[in-house]
């Protein structure tokens, strides 16, 4: 598997000249330490709260967009892919507003938090056990789904929160740099969305701690690898806010089923 090297930053009040040349380039960004630990305790705290309240209550989806199941490592099923969490969540709504979130504007800008589109702010937790949903993610680019409604392609961010450290011990992001800066063809083309996941010569291992900030730019090609290990090991949680600057395309409880997510819940 090929690890590689990059620099990491720390957030300061703005984005720095060197960040965003670095972020230009590569198409992500790396930024340590963004919360401490006490704050990705009260954020796991919600999301498990948020948990409880979908499965008690049986809510298989939020403004049109499905709720992904599974279950962990004891059995209990659990939610494996949240989307509009900021809606069902205090703490990560709170998020939303915290100074040093709008800071990463500076990367895009004109940049809005997508509170009510996309799918708002996603929360993925992998586990590998015999069952599981969710314990791989394949190639893909976030802004695909652009393409299949025709619409033109706008840079968008998704600003990746972690919530436990992340590296080959459980699967961990591998991305492509540089490839948000491709043409149309190998957008669509250079890999089968979501059915590929081999590893790549030129992938880079995104190596995380718990509370550290990823930045990628949608148009990148990424996935997430499978733990070798199976349970608690191969525990994976990762708050993705999004950061948009197409037109405002607010969903509500009337928004149907996209296809795009259709597509992805037979392949996946
Ligand atoms: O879990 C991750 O770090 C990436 C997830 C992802 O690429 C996605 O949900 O589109
Ligand atoms: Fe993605």
């Amino acid at each position: 598997m090929t690890v590689k090297f990059y620099k990491k930053f720390t957030l300061g009040g703005e984005i720095t000249e060197e960040q965003k040349r670095f972020f230009d380039e590569f198409g992500f960004i790396h930024f340590e330490k963004f919360i401490d630990e006490q704050a990705v305790s009260e954020l796991i705290h919600s999301t498990e709260a948020v948990q409880a309240n979908w499965v008690s209550n049986n809510i298989n989806q939020v403004n049109g967009v499905p709720i992904k199941f599974g279950f962990d490592e004891d059995g209990k099923k659990i939610v494996q892919r949240f989307s509009f969490t900021n809606l069902f969540s205090p703490e990560i709504k709170n998020l939303l507003g915290d100074e040093r979130l709008q800071v990463i504007k500076g990367l895009l800008p004109g940049a809005r938090i997508g509170e009510l589109e996309k799918d708002g702010v996603v929360v993925n937790h992998y586990v590998n056990v015999p069952n599981s949903n969710y314990k791989q993610l394949g190639w893909h680019t976030d802004s695909a789904r652009d393409i299949f409604y025709g619409k033109k392609i706008h840079p968008m961010l998704n600003a990746g929160i972690y919530l436990d450290d992340s590296s080959e011990e459980n699967g961990g992001l591998r991305i492509l740099p540089g490839t948000h800066k491709q043409n149309i063809f190998s957008m669509l083309f250079r890999k089968a969305y979501f059915l590929s996941n081999n590893d790549d010569k030129d992938e880079i291992l995104v190596r995380a701690k718990k509370g550290d900030l990823v930045i990628h730019d949608g148009r990148m090609w990424h996935r997430v690898g499978q733990s070798p290990h199976f349970g608690a090991r191969s525990r994976r949680r990762v708050i993705y806010v999004p950061f948009l600057v197409d037109r405002y395309q607010p969903k509500d409880a009337n928004s149907k089923t996209p296809f795009y997510l259709k597509f992805q819940k037979l392949i996946g």
